[in-house]
């Protein structure tokens, strides 16, 4: 069976989970990574020389980390043909720009945001650099929210791995404690992903 390491609630992890639930690949999961240590251990280490999670172990002894890697692996291998990430270039192009935007400019200011707001004591807040991220995020948020305009996934007419990718951030966007503003697509996409059970099983859980 596929073996997924990581803690559930790292969004990285949750990306996985989701998408395991989404096609209906039976893993199972390791705790690691956060107060459960293990990434620096030399066994994980050999696997994933990023100390990072998620890590896929499969049964044969393929590895692999990045998670947005693993999620195109996953369903080129588990789920070969589904439209969570077509065959047509263009299509395909169109959703894996959105996983490469992730990770190349959501996530710095998102993780700076979440971490600051949930795992640092408030009395350790840098509030002007607080408030930056805040701005940041709320800017990027806002390409996506003009984006949905178009469709109402974020790859076009339904799910793909382009909302797997940014569906974890999303959930922490519309749920941190903070003030935001009106973005009516960002909160109608939200309703749609709360109705695939993995979402809602996954990654719309208590943030930590
Ligand atoms: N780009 C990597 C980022 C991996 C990453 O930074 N994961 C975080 C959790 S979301 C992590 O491992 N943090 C350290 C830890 O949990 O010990 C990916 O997408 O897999």
């Amino acid at each position: 069976m596929l073996k997924i390491w990581g803690r559930a609630s790292s969004s990285n992890v949750m990306k996985l989970l989701w998408l395991c639930e989404e096609v209906g690949i039976p893993y199972q999961r390791v705790d690691a990574g956060g107060s459960f240590g293990v990434t620096t251990e030399p066994a994980y280490l050999a696997m994933n020389p990023n100390a990072r999670v998620p890590t896929i172990e499969e049964p044969d002894g393929f590895t692999l980390w990045e998670s947005n890697s693993i999620c195109r692996y996953l369903v080129a291998t588990h789920a070969p043909g589904d439209p969570l990430h077509p065959a047509d270039p263009r299509a395909r192009a169109r959703i894996e720009r959105w996983m490469d935007w992730q990770l190349g400019h959501l996530n710095g200011p998102m993780s700076m945001l979440f971490i600051t707001l949930i795992r640092v004591p408030e009395a350790k807040w840098d509030r002007a650099a607080l408030a930056g991220f805040r701005d940041e995020t709320e800017a990027l948020w806002d390409m996506v929210e003009a984006a949905l305009g178009e469709a109402p996934y974020l790859g076009g007419d339904s799910l793909s791995l382009a909302d797997i990718a940014l569906g974890p951030y999303l959930y922490r966007w519309l749920n941190l404690p903070i003030t935001r503003k009106a973005q009516p697509r960002l909160a109608a996409w939200h309703g749609r992903l709360m109705e695939r059970v993995g979402f809602a099983r996954h990654v719309a859980v208590p943030m930590s």
